[in-house]
């Protein structure tokens, strides 16, 4: 099968009625009540076809009032929720598992205010991160955060997933961008955090829980976010090594000479790369082996740097290209001469997650390890699994973030049997973390243990119950077995 056993659908929920439509409807029109079933199969449905729900209804409101009115309603008729961005998550979290109604954000797509001093900007949840990024960009600004779903995903989606994506080694993670949200709680409460400042030191820092919520402790409508200036000298470059510790020996040396321009260090390796190639006909090896006949190279490192001046930027580089070819730590490699082909070089990287996804079914893991054990665990699946799938290895090398694919035809009990818990016990076992930046989702909940100690997730599961107490915010998702601990009154 695809994925984890399935819970029950909890019967302390209700079932959505004629009245419940009807209430919404008066909240948000007839425009932001969707019923039809083509555009409910598309919101059933997660990016990758792999996780499937039976909503019968769609609520797109545009204002954090509407949220805050449809939310009283589901927390006083106990209808469960699914909170929904742009939908390109890839641990099943933005889909329902049953009837839950799906609220989808991509209607309050408004900027609100942007303050070219500071950098600091405020927009709505439901912006698209790639319509954010070119605003910035016409300001000479940049999000502090990109990743290959930015036509798609919203800014609410991110920061509910806390995703961490390429920029992630420069900038920091949104716990640190974030300046400040606007949450609607389950039961329609409005908490306003939406401060504009760097520093606010007045207590517990309640937004953080959002961050990486993943819908459930409550509904992003606001965010205020620390945005960078945009580089004006950006390189990039594609490497070639020999082996996983020949990239290791470059990232060192990345970081030795190009210092504090380095702003990705990203890796994959060939059989990501042959995948890439076989499903995106205009993509061509850009590090064809330099001699006929010879293998092709193992391992490939994305590099980009962006600074402020190109001259200094480029001295850097000579440096770190000179100590890397020393000793052939790069065996080859090319660097991109002008921003269209530094945007082919990405292109390359980007394209991974959906040359899987055409080539067959997927197994997806998304791990954080010390990054001197990072690949073996890409070796060692290999080995486990056999002929019964291809097991690949990419992500944030920079970050320790490996993503651990395992392609196959399609889902079978025997692969997954080998698969799980087998990777979560290996991660446990080298102190790593079974979700280093797309979260739990309804994937996870039952290996959280794996990565968090019981004292923690005590801790998760008290506030989940203090902040919805009747667990209609996004139910199945993230804590391991809580149905049995909510409120029944
Ligand atoms: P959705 O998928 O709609 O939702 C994700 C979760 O957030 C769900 O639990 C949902 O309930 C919740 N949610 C959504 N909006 C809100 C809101 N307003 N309030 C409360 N909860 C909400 N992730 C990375 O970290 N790094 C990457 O590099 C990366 N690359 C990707 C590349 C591709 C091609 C794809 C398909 C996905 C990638 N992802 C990556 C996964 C990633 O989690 C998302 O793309 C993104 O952050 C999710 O945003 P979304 O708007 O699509 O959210
Ligand atoms: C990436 O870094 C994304 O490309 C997706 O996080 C990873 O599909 C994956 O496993
Ligand atoms: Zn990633």
């Amino acid at each position: 099968s695809a994925s984890a056993p399935v819970p029950a659908r909890d019967p302390s929920f209700a079932q959505l009625t004629s009245d419940d439509v009807r209430f919404f409807q008066g909240v948000l029109g007839l425009g932001g009540v969707v019923t039809d079933d083509d555009l409910l199969a598309v919101a059933n449905t997660d990016w990758m076809n792999k996780y499937h729900g039976k909503s019968k209804l769609l609520l797109r409101p545009r204002t954090t009032e509407q949220v805050s009115r449809v939310l009283a309603h589901c927390h006083e008729r106990r209808l469960a929720v699914v909170p929904q961005g742009g939908n390109s998550g890839l641990v099943g979290g933005s889909v329902p598992l049953f009837d839950e109604v799906i609220l989808n954000l991509g209607a309050m797509d408004r900027i609100v205010s942007f303050d070219e001093v500071s950098g600091i900007l405020v927009c709505e949840a439901g912006c698209i991160l790639e319509k954010v990024d070119a605003y910035l960009a016409e300001r000479g600004f940049v999000f502090p955060l990109d990743l290959g779903a930015k036509g798609s995903c919203q800014i609410g989606g991110n920061i509910s997933t806390n995703a961490g994506g390429l920029r992630l080694l420069r900038y920091g993670s949104l716990h640190g961008n974030v300046l400040g949200l606007e949450v609607v709680l389950a039961d329609g409460t409005v908490v306003d955090t939406l401060k504009t400042l760097r520093k606010d030191n007045t207590g517990y820092d309640v937004k953080q829980l959002f961050v990486g919520g993943e819908g459930t402790l409550g509904v992003v409508t606001q965010a205020a976010i620390l945005t960078p200036p945009k580089a004006r000298a950006v390189n990039v470059a594609l490497l070639a090594c020999a082996s996983f510790q020949d990239a290791l020996t470059a990232f060192r040396l990345a970081k030795q000479e190009l210092g504090e321009v380095l702003s990705a260090f990203e890796f994959f390796d060939r059989t990501c790369l042959d995948l890439v190639l076989k499903h995106h006909s205009a993509i061509r090896d850009p590090l064809p082996p330099e001699e006929d006949g010879a293998p092709p190279y193992p391992f490939y490192l994305l590099v980009e740097t962006a600074g402020s001046n190109q001259e200094h930027d480029s001295a850097k580089w000579d440096a770190f290209l000179e100590a890397a070819s020393a000793g052939e730590v790069v065996q080859n490699g090319t660097i991109a001469q002008d921003a269209g082909q530094a945007a082919g070089l990405w292109a390359i990287r980007e394209g991974i997650t959906e040359s899987l996804a055409k080539n067959g079914v997927v197994y997806k893991y998304d791990f954080s390890l010390p990054v001197t054990d990072l690949y073996r665990l890409v070796e060692d699946t290999q080995q486990r699994i056999g002929p019964l799938g291809v097991a690949v290895g990419y992500g944030h090398l920079g970050d320790g973030n490996l993503h651990l694919n395992v392609s196959a035809p399609a889902y079978s009990d025997a692969l997954r049997a080998r698969l799980e818990p087998w990777v979560y016990e290996w991660t446990a076992q080298h102190r790593g973390s079974i979700s280093a930046e797309h979260g739990l989702g309804q994937m996870k909940p039952h290996a959280l243990r794996y990565s968090k100690a019981d004292s923690a997730i005590e801790l998760m599961a008290s506030l989940k119950r203090l902040l919805d107490p009747r667990g209609i915010l996004n139910p199945y998702k993230v804590l391991p077995d809580e149905a049995d601990k909510r409120d029944a009154t």
